[in-house]
């Protein structure tokens, strides 16, 4: 079966729950640094997930706020300096391996070069966090294993906006119909679909049960082969991973999921 050229990677939620041990945490810890009485509790951080970007998420928290600056320059001021520190506590969770890789990353990620897959990241979230997070579960080489890196910095609209996806498509040569994303949230999706490739959901901690359309097949993770829709053949009694076959089959038959809950 011909399977896609390449898979483009979202980061969080995707390759690891990176948001409610991670920056979840290290926001909080930012805000103690910087001696604001702001606590992100995992009920409210599951809300401000829809502004994709942390400095845009903490801007747009502050602006509910009544304890924040007025002034739009402050604000900005401020965001920046918190999001920084964020970025540093955030490094400092995933070196000491707080954050496991998500079950079936791994093997995902080591089988796609054996069968001619190119892969490539496509994050909203700041190279750092990236660099920080692959650097500690595949070493100072993990870029070796990925052929662009398409992070926060290098776009001017972050998800849901497809500039990413673009991006990273360009960077690799490849056609969207030629790649398949794989995503957990819908801003994620909106933004790989956007860009006209297919996609393939994940379900996260924070999007376990959301409204998504238009994926080519929606699962619980990679780390197993059944629960998936499309369903895989020989799923039932399967211990096994997803793998790039089981990819090439959902995008061969290129039929869109809808999933209302
Ligand atoms: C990820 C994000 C990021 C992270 C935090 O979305 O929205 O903002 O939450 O990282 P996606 P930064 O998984 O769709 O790429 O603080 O570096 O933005
Ligand atoms: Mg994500």
């Amino acid at each position: 079966m011909a399977g896609p050229k390449a898979l483009l990677w979202d980061v969080d939620g995707t390759i690891a729950e990176t948001e409610r041990d991670g920056h979840r945490v290290a926001f909080n810890l930012a805000f103690e640094a910087c001696g604001l009485p702001w606590r992100w509790d995992e009920a409210h951080y599951g809300r401000l997930l829809r502004i994709t970007g942390g400095r845009e998420r903490l801007l747009h928290d502050m602006r509910a706020r009544t304890d924040a600056p007025v002034l739009p320059t402050e604000q900005q001021r401020l965001a920046a300096e918190v999001h920084a520190k964020k970025n540093a506590y955030y490094a400092q969770l995933v070196a000491d391996r707080a954050i496991p890789l998500r079950p079936g990353v791994a093997e995902l990620i080591d089988e796609a070069p054996r069968r001619g897959v190119v892969q490539g990241i496509a994050t909203t979230t700041s190279r750092a966090n990236v660099e920080a997070l692959l650097g500690a579960h595949f070493g100072a080489q993990w870029q070796r294993r990925f052929a662009v890196v398409a992070c926060g910095e290098d776009v001017a609209r972050k998800k849901p906006d497809p500039e990413v996806y673009r991006l990273a498509l360009r960077a690799l040569g490849v056609a969207p119909l030629e790649a398949v994303a794989l995503e957990d949230s819908p801003g994620g999706v909106a933004a790989a679909r956007a860009a006209d490739v297919p996609v393939v959901v994940t379900r996260s901690t924070y999007f376990p049960r959301d409204t998504v359309e238009g994926a080519i097949a929606i699962g619980p993770g990679l780390h197993t082969r059944s629960g998936w829709l499309p369903a895989l053949a020989d799923a039932e009694g399967s211990d096994g991973t997803v793998t790039i076959d089981d990819i090439a089959y959902w995008a061969s038959r290129m039929e869109l999921v809808s999933q209302f809950e």
